[in-house]
């Protein structure tokens, strides 16, 4: 399947990830062969919203970059995508025409029933379209929920996506997501609203602390295919421009992430393993702690102790 999949093989890739989505324990050996394979794409990632137009953009740029002849890819994390099926007739249509190309993969990832497990899926699934050879990979995911934050957060570029009229007011806005931007896109910018968002935006960015250079505005207006060239450029500049420190930087971000959430991902499921010898003394430590007869830092104390003496 491995070879299949590096070879470009599109039903080899989704059943790859298939694996990965459904046990973290088939990651692993398939992680393996593929990670060293991963890492030359540019990792673009979309957020925002729900409904300020982002698969109909990512929908547009496909299209783009297909022009380009470069092979995309695209993890859709979000129920209500259009690319999970939740979607209006009119976007099923237009993702249909890419359904049929061969050299766009696209990947909806449901957020339910993935405890915890939601970023590792998607950090996994990027890492194998990536090794099968398509290049941007573009992650689309709902800018609410730290996880769906913390899936673009450390792509190569972050693209938050805002439209005119949100509660007429930036602070509307769900913190945490504005701090992420290297751009900033007004879609729906056809709709009244747009030169006060991007005006309250540019003040908004003109109060940040430090001589960074603050992201770009841009406006597009999806369905009409508007300003979408000047979004693939803006990305590409952004890319050359943050020169390779930059990128080197944000990877460094993403492994650590990954690192840390595997670990304790890990860790947990030792420690709290109904199956796991010794595992009866956990619910003994939890009746304590519920109890009062133990506070919880000394209860996590043994616990981590007696880990450590297995
Ligand atoms: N007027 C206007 N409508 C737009 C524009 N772009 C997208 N829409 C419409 O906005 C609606 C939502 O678009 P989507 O692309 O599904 O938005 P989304 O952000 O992916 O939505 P979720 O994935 O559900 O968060 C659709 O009905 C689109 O046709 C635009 O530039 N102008
Ligand atoms: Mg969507």
């Amino acid at each position: 399947m491995i070879e299949a999949l590096l070879a470009g093989d599109v039903r080899a890739l989704a059943r790859a990830i298939s694996l990965v989505e459904e046990q973290a324990e088939r990651a692993a050996p398939l992680l393996a062969e593929a990670y060293p394979h991963s890492g030359r794409a540019a990792i673009v990632g979309l957020t925002g919203s729900p409904g300020t137009g982002k698969s109909t953009l990512v929908d547009r740029l496909i299209a783009g970059y297909r022009r380009e002849d470069r092979r995309v890819g695209v993890v859709a994390v979000d129920p209500s995508s259009a690319f999970s099926g939740g979607a209006v007739l009119g976007d099923r249509v237009r993702m249909q025409a890419h359904a049929t190309d061969p050299a766009v993969f696209i990947r909806s990832m449901a957020t339910r029933g993935q405890l915890g497990g939601l970023a590792r899926a998607a950090n996994d699934a990027v890492d194998l379209i990536d090794a099968a050879g398509y290049d941007p990979i573009l992650i689309e995911t709902v800018g609410v929920g730290q996880d769906e934050i913390d899936i673009v957060r450390t792509a190569d570029v972050v693209v938050v996506v805002l439209v005119p009229g949100m509660g007429d007011d930036i602070q509307a806005i769900k913190a945490g997501i504005l701090e992420i931007a290297d751009l900033f896109v007004i879609n729906k910018s056809d709709r009244e609203g747009a030169d006060r968002l991007a005006a309250d935006l540019e003040a908004m960015l003109a109060l940040a602390p430090g001589d960074a250079p603050r992201p770009a505005i841009l406006r597009t207006v999806a369905v009409r295919d508007e300003g979408i060239d000047g979004l693939r450029e803006a990305v590409v500049s952004f890319l050359h421009s943050r020169g390779l420190a930059r990128r080197q930087a944000r990877r460094r971000e993403r492994a650590e992430m990954r690192l840390r959430a595997l670990v304790s991902e890990r860790v947990l499921g030792r420690l709290f393993d109904p199956d796991a010898p010794g595992s009866d003394g956990l619910a003994h430590l939890v009746s304590e702690v519920a109890e009062r007869r133990l506070d919880p830092y000394r209860a996590a104390e043994q616990l981590l102790a007696r880990m450590e003496a297995r």
